[in-house]
């Protein structure tokens, strides 16, 4: 029998704020088919935003890896792929936004996503270990990765327009990377200290607690 992982253990305990986020009524509602367009648009706007923020980030993690791991399992490449795939996805918000008549130029972010992006902001600076920045990293990937998954499933009644945004990130593919990305996780974590371990367990809470304040916004809730 395989070895428990420190991410397993993690989503143990944290299952309900987890399922909070990766089944948010946001995501149920384009499940159930019965979304408010309206909120669909405010999500795209507001998550283009986000998006740009996150190139920065991820590029953080990149580097990180770059000096923190010795690389014998090829994690630069796996977030490499991670940084190619973001590029792609800003020309793809652009085109969607274009189609939903959502003019990206003139979005204000909202208060929810301020604070996620100051939050990112915050993981780039050097002093945050690649561990930690590495967890934040697997967590929102996933977040979005299992909650789209959800909208696909073979009992949805996801609308066609949107189906292209759910394949997005719920399609296998990236459901592999997201798998990757978990792995060098708990290869880092495997070998971190204590301390170390106690602020990554913090950071996947905070990833939790905005991802599900995103959709919250998104929901317009807030
Ligand atoms: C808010 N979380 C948010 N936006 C995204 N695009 C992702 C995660 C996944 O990249």
């Amino acid at each position: 029998q395989a070895k428990i992982t420190v991410t397993e253990t993690w989503l143990r305990k944290h299952r309900h704020l987890y399922d909070g986020a990766t089944r948010h009524p946001f995501i149920r509602s384009i499940r159930d088919g019965n979304i408010d367009i309206s909120a669909f648009k405010t999500w795209l706007g507001q998550d283009y935003i986000f998006v740009r923020a996150f190139v920065p980030f991820v590029a953080s993690v990149l580097t990180k890896a770059y000096k923190g791991s010795d690389d014998a399992n090829g994690d630069v490449e796996v977030i490499l792929g991670g940084v190619a795939a973001l590029h792609d996805e800003i020309s793809w918000f652009k085109k969607e936004a274009f189609k939903w008549g959502v003019q990206l130029s003139s979005i204000v972010p909202q208060k929810a996503n301020q604070e996620y992006c100051r939050f990112l902001e915050s993981l780039i600076s050097p002093e945050v270990e690649y561990t930690v920045a590495a967890v934040a990293f697997w967590a929102i990937e996933t977040i979005y990765q299992e909650s789209f998954a959800h909208c696909l499933e073979d009992d949805s009644k996801t609308p066609p327009e949107l189906k292209e945004t759910c394949q997005r990130w719920g399609n296998e593919s990236f459901g592999e990377y997201c798998n990757s990305l978990r792995n060098i996780v708990d290869r880092q974590l495997e070998k971190a200290s204590d301390d170390v371990i106690t602020k990554a367990e913090a950071t996947f809470l905070r990833v939790l607690e905005h991802e599900v304040d995103f959709w919250n916004m998104s929901h317009g809730r807030t």
